[in-house]
């Protein structure tokens, strides 16, 4: 008998919403375990799971993994039939890890530092922190706008982990630091992205909780 899996999280957590995009993608049945408050069980267990304590973390029967690229790549597993989000082709496997790489680091890891600095108190802020977040988010953007020129999708022409990744990351990004009509591609990708089904899903989802975005949320996706 197969267990049931189980993803940690929290809905308007952003790098939550990279495996839950591959899980919708994949149509993989799973249970979600809310960490917040109101589940103390569940805050125990991702302490125990994660090594920072941070989410998602997928447990499987006795097999738990943390990591957002590594819960994806472990889904994978499921359904076997369904399109796969690591290529099988290792090639192309790699270019899609590349660009998986690229949004968690110099998108998302970005964004997550100028939300982060927006929920200390004021003197704890770190104005240079913020600024360099900002100056990477604009390199960035640009690299990738003319990276997408002629792409429906981040790498190997269908939708990855790279989308999965670039999801979450451009759609807050966004909120913090526009991308604007002149990197025309880097929008019509988001727009590409948010149009798509299980990224759709997981926007509506986390829509409650934006009242809890400390820099406002945009009305707008
Ligand atoms: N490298 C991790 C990053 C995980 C992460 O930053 N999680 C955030 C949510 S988006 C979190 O748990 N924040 C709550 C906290 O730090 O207490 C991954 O890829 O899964």
């Amino acid at each position: 008998m197969t267990s049931t899996l189980e993803l940690y999280g929290h809905p308007f957590a952003s790098f939550v919403w990279k495996p839950l995009i591959a899980l919708y993608e994949r149509n993989v049945p799973f249970a979600f375990r809310m960490v917040d408050p109101d589940h103390p069980d569940n805050r125990t267990r991702i302490a125990a799971l994660s090594p920072t304590g941070q989410f998602p973390a997928l447990v499987d029967g006795d097999t738990e993994i943390t990591q957002s690229n590594s819960v994806i790549e472990y889904l994978d597993l499921h359904r076997g039939n369904a399109p796969p989000m690591i290529p099988a082709d290792p090639r192309e496997a790699l270019g899609a890890r590349m660009m998986a790489d690229v949004f968690d680091d110099y998108v998302h890891a970005p964004m997550q530092r100028i939300v982060g600095d927006a929920l200390r108190q004021p003197d704890e802020r770190d104005a240079r922190g913020v600024a360099d977040a900002h100056a990477m988010l604009e390199r960035s953007y640009d690299w990738l706008n003319s990276r997408l020129q002629g792409k429906d999708w981040a790498a190997c022409g269908r939708f990855t982990i790279a989308d999965c990744a670039a999801a979450p990351a451009l759609f807050y990004a966004d909120w913090v630091h526009p991308i604007g009509t002149h990197r025309g591609m880097l929008a019509a990708y988001r727009a590409r992205l948010l149009a798509r089904p299980s990224v759709a899903r997981v926007v509506d989802e986390a829509r409650p909780y934006r009242p809890f975005f400390p820099l406002g949320a945009p009305d707008r996706d």
